[in-house]
């Protein structure tokens, strides 16, 4: 896969992050999220590749953009699989919360895993713990794995966790065990992708969110040199038969990092759309002027770029949103 493509969906990512944050404490989610999307797939058009959305924003009959099936860019560059979640965390920018991104993650054609709009059970960690966990080990013998590779104190090592009931058994198991949970309101690419980076303090990622976000989530993860595994979670016998729609015969298949993310030519690219751990919100720096802040990553060499980038938007009226 080039390496132009890298940059080319960091401006795809940038465009989109511009284009909610105007959404930004509006109380006003859906608005967010479209702005988002059709940012996303205008500029999408002048990417150089052969893309197909795999994880979208849901079928052709229910999502007029970005849905599973669309083919996107130029068709002159190499032939990818796109994956996309133009707002991971609507409801954040909606209330002005932390750590909304737009993000993207593309992979050679055929190398990531279809996975349906539904839930999934998700556990995640950085590199040292890699191949050392397994996503049916009890929550307190994984915790022993993970701090001893992470070289820290049971008392020391943090689980992240989603803020809700159906996660109330395992926050309890994690202190009763002597750990320490950090919860957060939404965005599970953002908090998974927590624990391959040591400055976040975030040894341990687990509970049930989307799939979607899990596919996305893993391409970081590859290129972080972290593991994560997982198991789709359909909740009726409609949604199982989705799955195996999508190709997955055994809807409950034991997927790991490898199933999730099948080559290592996949790329990672996401801008803050509010402020967060990882990235910097859009920042609307008076006049035209908007400052953006970007990851990218290539599986295969490893690399991490943070991009900081000027925006003038009367250079960009088709991103200013709210006039
Ligand atoms: C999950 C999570 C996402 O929404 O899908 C969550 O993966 C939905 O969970 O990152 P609930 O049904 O409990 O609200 C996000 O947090 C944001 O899209
Ligand atoms: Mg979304
Ligand atoms: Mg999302």
């Amino acid at each position: 896969m080039d390496r132009e493509l890298a940059l080319e969906l960091v401006r795809v990512t940038e465009a989109a992050a511009i284009a909610s944050a105007q959404w930004m404490g509006r109380g006003d989610k859906m608005n967010a999220d479209d702005a988002a999307t059709t940012a996303m797939r205008t500029m999408f058009d002048s990417v150089s590749m052969d893309g197909v959305v795999v994880i979208g924003e849901g079928e052709l009959d229910e999502a007029p953009m970005l849905y599973i099936g669309e083919e996107l860019g130029d068709k002159t560059g190499p032939k990818v699989d796109i994956a996309v979640d133009p707002l991971e965390g609507t409801n954040i920018v909606a209330k002005g919360h932390n750590n909304a991104v737009a993000v993207i993650a593309a992979a050679k054609r055929g190398t990531l895993l279809h996975a349906p709009d539904m839930y999934m059970d998700k556990i995640a960690v950085g590199k040292h713990a890699k191949g050392l966990i397994h996503i049916d080990d009890p929550i307190e013998r994984t915790i022993d794995i993970v701090a001893r590779a992470n070289n820290k104190r049971v008392a020391d090592l943090t689980v992240i966790i989603q803020e809700r009931e159906r996660h109330q058994d395992i926050i309890d198991r994690v202190i009763k065990k002597g750990a320490r949970v950090k919860l957060f309101g939404d965005g599970d690419v953002g908090a998974s992708i927590a624990t391959c980076l040591p400055q976040t303090g975030v040894d341990l990622f687990v509970g049930t969110g989307g799939a979607p976000e899990g596919v996305i989530s893993a391409a970081a993860i590859k290129s972080l040199g972290g593991d994560m595994q997982a198991r789709l979670a359909p909740q009726n016998k409609e949604e199982a038969g989705r799955c195996q729609t999508m190709g997955l015969e055994n809807p409950l298949q034991h997927l790991t990092l490898n199933d999730l993310v099948k080559s290592d030519d996949a790329i990672f690219a996401a801008t803050g759309v509010t402020e967060g751990e990882l990235l910097n919100g859009v920042k609307f720096l008076g006049g035209d002027l908007v400052e953006t802040d970007s990851i990218v990553m290539r599986a295969k060499t490893r690399t991490v770029r943070f991009v900081k980038t000027n925006h003038h938007l009367d250079y960009k009226p088709h991103l200013k949103i709210i006039r």
